[in-house]
């Protein structure tokens, strides 16, 4: 398999990730400014098909109409020049000390009105630029004190803030959906919506479900000690993987935004597993951007900058390479078989079987044997990770 990257492997970066300018709540800068010609053009070479953005990304907030324009021609000429495009836009509502309370849910109504105005203002710009998706990511939503932040209050905001957005792109005629992207927390104490189980709950509350997925990203999950691959298959499975940011986090901490897969190796070897063969018939489970949400380490120069780039690229590369040989291996198919991983898709009632029927069939309680599980045959899980660590490692 090529390891060279197509467009239709869909490898898309956020702005904000490759222009990391290594800032962090200890540090300032170790890096100047990346500009956006810049980074289109070098996110082109390295094999990306799209690129992202927050609206202060691409211009300061605060900046004029004219300086915003000549922002936004300046990317349009660039994305000409390089046929990228913009799969998804967002925006920035936790920067600014006008969010510090959040946005959608500050305790401020002013503030609130004011946040709304701005995702419109860029929902308005994704739209001219043909995103698909309107990324959520509620940073600053949150409190650090249990009594400081009326919770019900703040996703009764939410819901009327992201009822009207969808009111709004439908009356536009937008081909837009929204993904809202949980974190446990991080700028805030406690963010509102931590996972994506919180996430997709709050969703069937919404006027317009139907408009709105999510957008997971690897490390927000681990950092709640969750799953990731194991999240992203609830996702899938209720539909609502609407787009997904991939990364590396190496365990309960502060989010590390690592290159995808310097983390949790084994997690993301399961993912692209899911992503690439976990569909119908073994094919991809999901057709959307591989959106790659990281942060170059602050040590690096801008060659260690792209390099990053071009290691989640080849990271997501390898590890479809290995999963799909795991997948075509013979010992793995008799392991998996041995293991009944399949008969879990095997409905556990007769068709047309009704509560009388089960309760009627000895063979399932009064005459079922559960002393022969003692000492008796395993599933031989162990042996079919080996399996996959295997050739995770390239040994096999
Ligand atoms: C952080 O994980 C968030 C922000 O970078 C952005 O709003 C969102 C977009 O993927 N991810
Ligand atoms: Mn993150
Ligand atoms: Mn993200």
């Amino acid at each position: 398999m090529a390891l060279e990257p197509t467009r239709d492997d869909k490898f898309s970066f956020g702005l904000w990730t490759v222009g990391y300018n290594g800032s962090d709540p200890f540090g300032g800068p170790t890096r100047p400014h990346l500009d956006v010609v810049e980074a289109v053009e070098k996110l082109a070479e390295v094999g990306a098909y799209g690129l992202t953005f927050h609206d202060d990304d691409l211009f300061a907030f605060g900046s004029t109409d004219a300086e915003r324009q000549t922002e936004i021609d300046r990317l349009k000429q660039a994305l000409s020049d390089t046929g990228l495009i913009v799969p998804m836009v967002t925006t920035n509502l936790f920067s600014a000390p006008v969010f510090k309370d959040g946005g959608f849910t500050s305790n401020d109504r002013s503030v609130r009105r004011y946040a709304m105005r701005k995702a419109m203002r860029q929902l308005d710009l994704g739209a001219e630029l043909g995103a698909k998706t309107f990324v959520m990511w509620g940073g600053r939503e949150g409190a650090e004190y249990d009594t400081a932040k009326d919770v019900r209050g703040a996703l009764e905001r939410y819901r009327e803030a992201v009822n009207m957005f969808a009111q709004y792109v439908t009356d536009k005629g937008y081909d837009m959906r929204f993904a809202i992207e949980p974190k446990p927390n991080e700028p805030r104490g406690d963010i509102l919506l931590p996972t994506l189980g919180h996430a997709i709950a709050f969703i069937e509350t919404l006027e317009r479900p139907e408009m709105f997925g999510v957008n997971p990203e690897t490390g927000h999950e681990q950092m709640a000690g969750l799953n990731f691959t194991a999240g992203i298959a609830q996702a899938l499975y209720q539909g609502k993987l609407f787009h997904i940011d991939l990364n590396g986090q190496r365990g309960i901490k502060y989010d590390q935004d690592l290159v995808f897969g310097h983390g949790d190796l084994a997690n993301a070897f399961s993912l692209v597993d899911l992503l690439e063969n976990g569909g119908p018939n073994g094919g991809q489970s999901y057709d959307g951007p591989r959106h790659f949400d990281y942060k170059p380490s602050r040590t690096e120069d801008f060659t260690g900058v792209w390099d990053s780039a071009r290691a989640n690229i080849r990271m997501y590369l390898l590890l479809k390479e290995r999963a799909a040989a795991f997948r075509a291996d013979p010992e793995v198919q008799e392991a998996l078989a041995n293991a009944r991983v399949a008969e879990l898709n095997e409905p556990t009632l007769n068709a047309g079987e009704s509560y009388d029927d089960l309760l009627a069939d000895r063979s399932a309680f009064e005459d079922f044997d559960t002393d022969a599980y003692f000492g008796g045959k395993g599933f031989g899980f162990v042996r079919l990770n080996q399996l996959a660590m295997e050739h995770l490692m390239g040994a096999r």
